[in-house]
C-alpha cells in the first residue's frame, strides 16, 4: 500500500472504474423510491469556477448518500448553452458562437469530470441543440394556440449610431456598450408570455413550498406583488360613460381632486378631441411614449402631465375634477388609471404644486396620539402619510381612516360606483430577443396572412450555426436570406419572413429538469412515463441569485404544462437549497491594482506584489470574481490536491447555505486529515487480523477499551446521518468523523483484548462508508485495499444501534452505613447487579467494611450503593 493517497492515480482509476461499468446510469424503477437532485445546470462560460465546485460538490454528496440509502436517483447534468457571451466571444475571437460555446461544453464537462461528480452523462442536454429546442418551439405554438402567448408593442434598448437593439447587458451606464452614445428607448413588436394569469396560484402556492427557504418564497411573493383594493368608477362629465380606477385607499376618496390617465391610456384621445388641449395631449403621449416607464424606472423621470380638457366627477362628493395624462400612469398597473389625493400622496402632492391643482386634507394627524398641528392645505409643504381621523369626508368623517376603507368600498358597491379588486404587480414576461445566439421563435410573417405558426412537421425553425456575425453586434437573423426568407405556410407566397427574434433564454432554463427524464425522446418534450416517475425534483440546488426569475418561470411553465395536460403536477421543486457564495480577500498593488494571489507572496507580517516588490493592501472578503482577481482556479487545486481533498474542503469548511471563506490553511488542513485516514487503515490492514470481520453485535461483552471505540462508532453514524438529514450541514458531518478518527488514534487498536479486532474492523468500515459520498474515489481505493468488494457507491448507509449511543457512563456513590465511603463509573446500561458487584469489589469499600459482616445492601437504580454493616 502507498504510503499516502496519490490523487493523480487514484482518482482517474475510479473514474474510469464507474464510468466503465455505468454505475451512475439510472432507469426509472417502479420497486425503488426515486430521488431527483438537480444542480442548477452552467452557463458555457468556458472554465468551471469554485462556485460550480462547491454548487456540485454539495449536490454530489446527497445523491451518493441517498443511493446509499437506498434509493433510485437522477443526478443529471446539461449546458444552458444559449445567450449572449457565446457571440461577444465570437466577435472577439474571431469563430462561431456554436463553435465556442460546443468547445467550452467539451472543456468543462472534463473538468466536472475530474471532479467524480456522479452524474448520469448518458442524459447530457445542451439547451443549443435543435433537439431540444424543438420541443420549446413545439410548446411555443401550442401557447400561441392557446393563446397563453401574444404580441404586443414594448420597448427595447436601442443604438442609434449602430441601428441595433441592444441587450441590457450591453447597457453601459446609460451608454452603448460598443461605441458610448447614449442608449435610447425603442417601441417594437414582441412576444410575452401570459404568466399573469397565473400570479394567483403561483402566489398561492408560495405558502405550500415548505422545503424552500423562507427569504426566496418571500422574495417571490414580492415580485408577484398582490395588492388588494379598490376599483371606483368616475363618472366623465358630459358623458355617459365611466373611467375606474384602482386604489388602495380608498379612504382618501373624498381628497381626490384631480385624475391622472396613462398617456397610453384609450381615453386620452377621445376626452381631448375638440378641446384646446387636443394639440398638446398628442404631442405629450407621443414624446411620452418614446420613453421607458417602468415601475422600476419611476423615480429617475420628473413628473409631468398635461390636462386633457376633460372633466370627472368624484363620485364621493360629485366635484368636478380635472382629468390630466400624466407619465406616472403606467397603463400596465390597475386600470391605467389614479385617483389622485395631493394631500396624502406625495407623487400626487408635487404634481399638484406644479401644476397649481386643489389640495384638499381628508385625514387629520389624531391629536392625542401627534404634537403636529392640525394640517392646512395652503401651508402643507409634503404629503401627509401617516395614519388619522378622517375629515371632509361626509358621513365617514370622525372615524379612523385605516378602519374606514371596508366601509367605504362597501358604500361605493351599494351605489354601484366600485367594488373590491386585485391588482398585480407582476408583469407577462417579455420573451422576444433581438439577438443571434437563440431559439428562434417558429412564426412567419406574411403579406397577406399576418403572423403564421410554422408547421409542426417543420420544426424545429433551425438555427444557422455559421451565420457571421455584425460588426455592431446586433442579430445577423434579419438580414441572412437563407433564414428570413421563406415561404407563407398557409398560402404560400414566396416574400414571407421568418420571424427574427429568439427566446429569452430563461425559457430554456424553465423546463430543461423535466427533459432530463428522458433527453433523447424525439416524439415529444419528455416522456410522460419518465416524468411521471421522475418528477418534481426532490432537491434543487443553485445561487440566490436565482431566487425570483428562474424559479419563478419555471413554476409558471409547469403550469402551463399542467393546463395543456402534459403533466399532473404544479411545483417543479419541492426542496431549494440556495448555497452560499465562496468568497475570498482582495489584494490591491499600488502599482498594479488588483492582483491574483498567485502573483503575491508572504513574507513575514508583509503581502508582497512579485512584480514589483511593493506592499499589497490585503482587502475585504468578498464574492470571488474575475474582476477582482480573488479567484482560486479550481484546477489548481486538482493539480495540487486532486479532487477529494477540493470536495472535502468545499463541505468542511462552512454549511451549505453560508458564504465559505477561502483559506489555504483550510485546504492544506482537510489534506491532513484525508492522509491521517490513509495511514489508520494501513496500520489495521497490516495488523494482524486484517480481514477480521467487523463487529456489529451489542455493547455489553466488550472490554472497556473495545466498548468505548464502538460507542463512538455508532455515536458518529448518528451524528452525520442526523447532520445530513436535517440540514445537510457536512461540516459538522466530517468534523464527528474527524473526531472517531481521533479515538481510534488514542486508543490502542492493536491491543487483543476482547472484541478489540472486530470493533477496529467496524470502525474502519464505518469511517470509509461515512466518508465515502464526500471523498469518493479515496473511499473506494481504501475500501478495495481491504479487500472489500467494489463498489463502496453501492454499499447500504452505515446503521448506528441504540444501545451503543450512550454517551457518558454512570457516577455511582457508594455509602458504608450513611456515609460516603466511595465513587466508580461504570456503563449506563448496568444492571443492579452488576452495580453492587462493582461496590462490592472497590478497594475503599472494602477497607471500609474490613471483616463486618454485610446486612444489607441497597442499590438505589444508577445513582448510590449503600451498605449496611
Ligand atoms: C389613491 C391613493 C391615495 C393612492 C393615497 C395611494 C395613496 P400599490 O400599493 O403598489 O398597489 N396607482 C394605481 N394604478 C396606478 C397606475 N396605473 N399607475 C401608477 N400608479 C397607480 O399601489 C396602489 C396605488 O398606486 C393606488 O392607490 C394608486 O394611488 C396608484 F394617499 O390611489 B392610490
Ligand atoms: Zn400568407
Amino acid at each position: 500500500m502507498e504510503e499516502r493517497y496519490n490523487p493523480e492515480k487514484v482518482e482517474p482509476k475510479w473514474q474510469k472504474y464507474w464510468e466503465e461499468n455505468h454505475i451512475f446510469n439510472v432507469k426509472e424503477d417502479k420497486t425503488k423510491k426515486k430521488y431527483y437532485l438537480l444542480e442548477m445546470f452552467p452557463y458555457p462560460s468556458g472554465k468551471i469556477h469554485m462556485g460550480h465546485v462547491r454548487n456540485y460538490t454539495i449536490g454530489d454528496v446527497v445523491v451518493r448518500y441517498k443511493r446509499m440509502k437506498g434509493f433510485n436517483v437522477l443526478h443529471p447534468m446539461g449546458w444552458d448553452a444559449f445567450g449572449m457571451p457565446a457571440e461577444n466571444a465570437a466577435i472577439d475571437h474571431n469563430t462561431h458562437p456554436a463553435a465556442w460555446t460546443y468547445d467550452n461544453i467539451s472543456s468543462m464537462r472534463g473538468q466536472l469530470k475530474k471532479m467524480g461528480f456522479s452524474y448520469d452523462w448518458d442524459r447530457e442536454l445542451a439547451t443549443c441543440s435543435p433537439q431540444y429546442y424543438r420541443w420549446e418551439q413545439w410548446l411555443f405554438l401550442k401557447m400561441l394556440e392557446k393563446d397563453m402567448v401574444y404580441r404586443k408593442e414594448s420597448y427595447v434598448n436601442w443604438c442609434e449610431d449602430c441601428q441595433t437593439v441592444l441587450a441590457n447587458e450591453q447597457v453601459e451606464s446609460d451608454m452603448c456598450w460598443r461605441c458610448g452614445k447614449p442608449v435610447q428607448q425603442k417601441k417594437l413588436w414582441q412576444w410575452f408570455f401570459r404568466i399573469t394569469d397565473y400570479a394567483e396560484d403561483l402566489l398561492l402556492y408560495c405558502d405550500k413550498l415548505p422545503g424552500w427557504p423562507d427569504n426566496v418564497t418571500v422574495m417571490q411573493k414580492n415580485w408577484i406583488g398582490k395588492s388588494t383594493g379598490t376599483e371606483i368608477k368616475f363618472k366623465i362629465e358630459g358623458r355617459d360613460e365611466d373611467i375606474a380606477v384602482f386604489t388602495t385607499r380608498p379612504d382618501t376618496l373624498f381628497g381626490s381632486t384631480f385624475m391622472c390617465l396613462a398617456p397610453e391610456h384609450p381615453l386620452v384621445e377621445s376626452l381631448s378631441a375638440g378641446t384646446n388641449q387636443e394639440k398638446e395631449v398628442a404631442e405629450f403621449v407621443k414624446r411620452i411614449s418614446d420613453q421607458e416607464r417602468s415601475s422600476d424606472a419611476l423615480d429617475k423621470y420628473e413628473k409631468e402631465g398635461v390636462f386633457t380638457g376633460a372633466w370627472c366627477i368624484n363620485p364621493a362628493n360629485e366635484k368636478r375634477i380635472p382629468i390630466y395624462t400624466a407619465n406616472f400612469a403606467l397603463m400596465e398597473y390597475g386600470t391605467g388609471a389614479v385617483m389622485s389625493v395631493p394631500a396624502h400622496d406625495q407623487r400626487d402632492f408635487d404634481f399638484a404644486k406644479k401644476y397649481n391643482l386643489d389640495i384638499k386634507v381628508v385625514i387629520q394627524p389624531e391629536p392625542e396620539t401627534s404634537k403636529s398641528e392640525e394640517l392646512d392645505a395652503k401651508t402643507m409643504t409634503v404629503a401627509y402619510t401617516d395614519p388619522g381621523v378622517l375629515v371632509n369626508s361626509g358621513k365617514f368623517s370622525g372615524r379612523k381612516n385605516r378602519k374606514a376603507i371596508e366601509d367605504i368600498t362597501l358604500w361605493l358597491e351599494n351605489r354601484g360606483r366600485g367594488e373590491k379588486t386585485i391588482s398585480f404587480r407582476l408583469r407577462d414576461w417579455g420573451i422576444s430577443r433581438q439577438r443571434y445566439w437563440g431559439n428562434p421563435i417558429p412564426v412567419v410573417h406574411c403579406p397577406d396572412c399576418g403572423i403564421v405558426p410554422v408547421s409542426e412537421a417543420d420544426l424545429p425553425v433551425v438555427l444557422p450555426e455559421d451565420a457571421d456575425l455584425l460588426e455592431n453586434g446586433g442579430s445577423p437573423l434579419p438580414g441572412l436570406a437563407s433564414f428570413a426568407e421563406t415561404l407563407c405556410p398557409k398560402c404560400g407566397r414566396k416574400d414571407a419572413k421568418r420571424e427574427s427574434d429568439t427566446m429569452d433564454t430563461f425559457v430554456e432554463s424553465s423546463w430543461y429538469f423535466a427533459r432530463y427524464c428522458s433527453p433523447k425522446c424525439d416524439t415529444a418534450m419528455f416522456d410522460q412515463d419518465a416524468v411521471k416517475y421522475w418528477m418534481p425534483v426532490d432537491q434543487y440546488i443553485g445561487g440566490v441569485e436565482h431566487a425570483i426569475l428562474h424559479l419563478l418561470y419555471s413554476r409558471y411553465f409547469m403550469r402551463v404544462l399542467n393546463t395543456l395536460g402534459l403533466i399532473d403536477f404544479k411545483e417543479p421543486f419541492t426542496r431549494l437549497l440556495t448555497q452560499g457564495m465562496v468568497c475570498k480577500e482582495t489584494l490591491t498593488c499600488p502599482e498594479h491594482s488588483f492582483i491574483f494571489p498567485e502573483e503575491a507572496v508572504n513574507s513575514g507580517e508583509k503581502t508582497i506584489c512579485k512584480k514589483c516588490g511593493k506592499d499589497v493592501d490585503v482587502g475585504r472578503v468578498i464574492k470571488m470574481s474575475k474582476s477582482k482577481k480573488n479567484v482560486i482556479d479550481p484546477n489548481s487545486l486538482l493539480e495540487k490536491y486532486g479532487a477529494d481533498v477540493t470536495r472535502i474542503f468545499c463541505l468542511f469548511a462552512a454549511p451549505p447555505e453560508k458564504d465559505l471563506e477561502w483559506n489555504d490553511d483550510g485546504v492544506e488542513g482537510c489534506h491532513r486529515f484525508i492522509n491521517r485516514v490513509w495511514r489508520l487503515t494501513a496500520q489495521c490492514t497490516d495488523v494482524p487480523g486484517t480481514g477480521v470481520t467487523p463487529y456489529r453485535g451489542s455493547v455489553s461483552g466488550l472490554s472497556d477499551g473495545a466498548k468505548k471505540l464502538y460507542i463512538k462508532a455508532n455515536q458518529t453514524i448518528k451524528k452525520v446521518t442526523d447532520d445530513i438529514e436535517s440540514s445537510f450541514h457536512f461540516n459538522t458531518a466530517i468534523s464527528a468523523v474527524m473526531e472517531l478518527v481521533n479515538t481510534m488514534y488514542t486508543s490502542d487498536i492493536k491491543s487483543d483484548e476482547e472484541g478489540m479486532q472486530g470493533v477496529v474492523s467496524f470502525c474502519i468500515e464505518t469511517v470509509l462508508l461515512l466518508l465515502s459520498p464526500i471523498v469518493p474515489h479515496f473511499a473506494e481505493e481504501l475500501w478495495e485495499t481491504m479487500g472489500r468488494k467494489p463498489t463502496i457507491v453501492d454499499q447500504p448507509w452505515p446503521e448506528y444501534r441504540e444501545d451503543a449511543l450512550v454517551t457518558d457512563e454512570l457516577t455511582i456513590v457508594v455509602q458504608v452505613n450513611g456515609k460516603l465511603r466511595a465513587k466508580f463509573t461504570t456503563d449506563i446500561s448496568s444492571d443492579d447487579d452488576v452495580i453492587r458487584e462493582k461496590a462490592l469489589a472497590d478497594e475503599t469499600v472494602k477497607k471500609h467494611i474490613a471483616d463486618k459482616k454485610i446486612k444489607k445492601v441497597i442499590v438505589v437504580k444508577k445513582k448510590l450503593v449503600n451498605i449496611v454493616v
